[in-house]
This record gives structure tokens, C-alpha cells and sequence, in this order.
């Protein structure tokens, strides 16, 4: 898998550097005042070939949407979900991979999935209040002891192979992340009633099954989970953090751990607990959790009108319904009749967006992936949500860190941008 990963990305290295002589003069737009305001929305500055996101159809993998990737990946069972190490191999190569092709690169990360007894003694030693991801976060910080890009930097490895130790750190961290989530789910949940990992399941099936969570719907479950929480093109928070960390060179274990503390974030992946958390508040607030579309209006309007957002809906880049938040309805159609979790679910994707739309200033009104993540866990008995972004960062990892081997084989430089004092930009609008 590596050698093909080199064939295939070798070549657009050589375009990367090619573009960079012949056309560093080719100007790609205009960069407006309101751009640098508003988070620096809408200008093409990032190079990340993994997916793609379109802000009206959603993400697509290497020209794959999800409903292809769904139809097309490599299943263990015909009916259930695609394994996101099919994915994994789409991001690195480029091609939908064959059943055995899958089920080799699974058997690869099996086999890396070793994680140092230090990293447990670091989780350990932290106290129980604090966070899932403040825990997660650190046991990836502490396996940098095990870099073999740092080994290599250190033994003065020529730059042009800087790709393939940060290949090998890359899937090792995959391949050890759902053993370090499944131990920090059970230590703090399960009073430290740890269940061994099981080789033979596929990366996310093995998640379940560490969790205690073991049922084969569960797996088809993550399975998806894993794979729509995977990539969402290079600029989101968590993406774009591991790749300027990277720029500096820093191993693959302090971009991801950085990464990390950014999808902690409530406006980003932590939003998946917060929805969890904001319908419990609801349910509180009105008294039952079989609210009228009505009640449901005024507790969002209360909501927006003591200056909160609406966890789950909005989007900085998408502005229709979140595919991935489609495939979660559709696996819970297919799956789970009359459940409280997922009918709120439903009724919030029904009374939310002409809310939000008649705000005026949100420029999506729309649900994103977090909107129906935790509704679909609570439902499988996963009830502890503070635990939910752990999740998604175990996914996150696969694009994210795909991509960090691609920056290293393109030679990508250090990122560094241009900062100006406010004053700066008030003379650019209204001169001195
Ligand atoms: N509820 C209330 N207000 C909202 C809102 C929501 N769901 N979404 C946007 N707004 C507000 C913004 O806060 C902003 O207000 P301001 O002008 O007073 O600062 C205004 O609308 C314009 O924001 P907009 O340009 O539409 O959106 P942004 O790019 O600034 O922000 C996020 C995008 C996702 C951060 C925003 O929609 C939000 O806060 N949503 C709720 C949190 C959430 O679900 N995050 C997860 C997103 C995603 F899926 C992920 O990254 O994981």
C-alpha cells in the first residue's frame, strides 16, 4: 500500500512543484475586507486533495459523495456499511479499492495497533473531571515518543524522504486511536473495565467492540460513523490545524493532538454533544420530552434570543442539509422504529431551519452532521455524550492525517501569512 501511495502521490508531487516554478504568478482572485472578517471564508489557500467540499451538494471523497461511497466501498456484509479503511485507501491512492485490498490495509493497522503503556499511565494519571478530549488530546501528544519522523528528522534523513516516515507515523496513530478512545470511554464510564481488543475486527467494529457496544448494528454503525466524520476538505479547524502545525515539521503526533484541541471546539466537533446536551436542557425546560412543533419553536427562539446558537445547524461552507446528516437519517429509517433521541431528531430537522432563516444574518440554515450523531448513539445505549467528540476524532484522523502524508511527499513549505494591526485595514477601507 505504501509503494502504491508512492506511485500515485509521487506524481502530483512533481505537479505541486511544477506549478510552483512555472506559474507562482497566476493570480487566483480578489481577497475582500469582509473575507479577513469573517474567518477568512471563500479564499482558496489551502491545498488538500482528500475531498472536496461543494457548499450546495455537500462533500465528496476523491469525486465520490457519500451516497457512492456507501454503494461503492468494500463491505464485510453486502447489506450493511462500507469499512473506512476502503476510504483510507481512496484518500491515499486514489482509487476505490478491491475487498482484499481493504481487508489488507484493515489487517495493516491490526498489526500497528499497539499502544505504549505510557500513554495508558498518562490517561491514568489524569483526573476523571477532566474531559474525554482533554484526555485524548494528551494520550496522542505522549506517543510521540514513538516517532519515527522525529527519529529520521533527527538522524538527518534527506527531506525528500520525510514522506515515508511520516507514512509510518500516520498509520500507526490511526491504527492505535480506537484503542486509546475505547480505554478512556471505559475508565470513565466503566470504572477502568477494559475490554481487550479483538484482531480480527475491522478498525471501527474493533471501537465498538472495546466499548462494549458489540452488537452488529452498533458496528454497521460506526462503520458509517467513521466514514462521514472522515474528511471534510482542508480548511475546518481541526484539518487546517494538523497541516500548519505539520508546515513546521513537527511529527504527526503533535499536529493530531493539536487538531484535537481545535475539534474540541463547541462551534466544531464538540457541537455533537452540545446537541445532546441542548435537547436535554429543552426537554427540562418544557417538561416532557414529547414536545409539540410549537414548543420546540419557542425553546429554539429562547435559545437564539439569550445570544446562543443552535447547536447542529449551521455551516460555514455548506448551505444545504449536510449529506452526512441524510446518511444518519437514512440508517436510522432502515434501522430503529419509534425511538424519543432520533424523533427529536427528526422533529428539530423540521421546526429549526425556517427559524434560523428568518434570522436574517445566518447564512445556513441547514443541519450539519452534528445534528443527528449523538441522537443515533443515544439510541444505542452510548448515552454518555461527553464522550462524542472522541469519536469523531478518531475518524477525523483518516483524512486528516492522509493528507499530512501528502504534504510531507509534495514538499509543502512552512505556512506563514501576512498579519496587519487593525489600524492596517482601517486605512485600506477609509484611508487615513
Ligand atoms: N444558531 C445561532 N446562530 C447562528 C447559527 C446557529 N446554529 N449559525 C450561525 N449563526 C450566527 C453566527 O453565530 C453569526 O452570528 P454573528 O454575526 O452575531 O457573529 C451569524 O449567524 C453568521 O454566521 P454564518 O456566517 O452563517 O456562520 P459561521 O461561518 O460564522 O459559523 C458555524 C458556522 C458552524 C460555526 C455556525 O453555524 C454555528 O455556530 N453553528 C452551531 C454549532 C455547530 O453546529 N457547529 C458544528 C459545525 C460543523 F459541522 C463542524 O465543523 O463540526
Amino acid at each position: 500500500i505504501k509503494y502504491r501511495f508512492y506511485q500515485k502521490a509521487n506524481k502530483c508531487a512533481k505537479e505541486f512543484q511544477r506549478l510552483k516554478s512555472e506559474h507562482a504568478d497566476v493570480v487566483l482572485g480578489e481577497v475582500k475586507l469582509g473575507q479577513v472578517l469573517t474567518g477568512m471564508k471563500g479564499i482558496p489557500l489551502l491545498v488538500t486533495d482528500t475531498s472536496k467540499l461543494d457548499p450546495e451538494e455537500g462533500i465528496r471523497f476523491k469525486g465520490y459523495s457519500i451516497p457512492e461511497l456507501r454503494e461503492k466501498l468494500p463491505k464485510i456484509n453486502p447489506d450493511g456499511e462500507p469499512i473506512p479503511e476502503g476510504l483510507l485507501y481512496l484518500m491515499l491512492i486514489g482509487e476505490i479499492p478491491s475487498q482484499e485490498d481493504a481487508l489488507n490495509l484493515s489487517r495493516d493497522l491490526a498489526t500497528r495497533a499497539h499502544v505504549p503503556q505510557h500513554t495508558f499511565d498518562v490517561i491514568d494519571a489524569m483526573p476523571k473531571t477532566s474531559k474525554p478530549m482533554t484526555q485524548f488530546s494528551a494520550a496522542i501528544l505522549s506517543m510521540a515518543t514513538e516517532s519515527t519522523f522525529q527519529k529520521a528528522y533527527r538522524a538527518g534523513v534527506n527531506k525528500k524522504y520525510f514522506w515515508d516516515a511520516t507514512y509510518e507515523d500516520v498509520m500507526n496513530l490511526i491504527a492505535r486511536l480506537p484503542r486509546i478512545a475505547a480505554y478512556i470511554y471505559r475508565r470513565q464510564f466503566f470504572n477502568s473495565d477494559h475490554i481487550e481488543p479483538n484482531p480480527r475486527l475491522d478498525w471501527a467494529g474493533n471501537l465498538a467492540h472495546m466499548m462494549g457496544h458489540d452488537s452488529e448494528e452498533v458496528r454497521r454503525l460506526f462503520r458509517l460513523y467513521m466514514i462521514i466524520h472522515a474528511d471534510h476538505e482542508g480548511g475546518n479547524v481541526s484539518a487546517h490545524t494538523a497541516h500548519l502545525v505539520g508546515s513546521a515539521l513537527s511529527n504527526p503526533y503533535y499536529c493530531y493532538a493539536a487538531a484535537m484541541t481545535g475539534l474540541a471546539g463547541p462551534l466544531h466537533g464538540l457541537a455533537n454533544q452540545d446537541v445532546i446536551f441542548w435537547i436535554f436542557e429543552m426537554i427540562e425546560e418544557l417538561d416532557t420530552d414529547t414536545p409539540t412543533d410549537e414548543q420546540v419553536a419557542e425553546y429554539c427562539k429562547h435559545t437564539l434570543e439569550s445570544g446562543r446558537v443552535i447547536p447542529g445547524y449551521g455551516h460555514a461552507v455548506l448551505r444545504k442539509t449536510d449529506p452526512r446528516f441524510t446518511a444518519q437519517q437514512e440508517f436510522a429509517n432502515k434501522y430503529i422504529k419509534d425511538d424519543k433521541m432520533v424523533n427529536l431528531a427528526n422533529q428539530l430537522y423540521r421546526v429549526v431551519p425556517p427559524i434560523l432563516g428568518s434570522v436574517g444574518k445566518i447564512k445556513n440554515p441547514w443541519p450539519n452532521v452534528d445534528a443527528y450523531s449523538g441522537s443515533l448513539l443515544y439510541h444505542y445505549g452510548i448515552k454518555e455524550y461527553t464522550f462524542y467528540t472522541v469519536m469523531f476524532g478518531v475518524s477525523r484522523a483518516l483524512g486528516v492525517l492522509a493528507s499530512l502524508v501528502n504534504d510531507r511527499i509534495y514538499g509543502m513549505p512552512i505556512e506563514r501569512p501576512t498579519s496587519h494591526p487593525l489600524s492596517w485595514f482601517k486605512e485600506q477601507a477609509e484611508g487615513k
